[in-house]
């Protein structure tokens, strides 16, 4: 029983550390992140990396681009490690 929770523990621990790829960078909250959002926190951003970030090419950035583009080191995580 204990296992069971724990392992819901686990996958809501990393549901919302995935969930919050976005949300710092998402300041109109509609869950992606688009090319000004993005450069509002990298200010360097080409559009060029943000067309290689968004990998489906719809225009927006979302969780799952987000952390590769972050796990890639495309670019900074947002939150950072400061
Ligand atoms: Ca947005
Ligand atoms: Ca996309």
């Amino acid at each position: 029983m204990s296992r069971m929770i724990f392992a819901a523990f686990l996958v809501s621990l990393v549901a919302s550390s995935v969930g919050a790829m976005t949300a710092d960078v998402d300041t109109d909250g509609d869950g992606f992140a688009s090319m000004a959002e993005l450069q509002a926190i990298y200010p360097d951003l080409t559009e060029e990396q943000f067309l290689e970030i968004d990998t489906d090419g719809d225009g927006l950035v979302n969780d799952e681009e987000m952390l590769i583009a972050v796990e890639a080191e495309l670019i900074a995580d947002p939150e950072g490690d400061a």
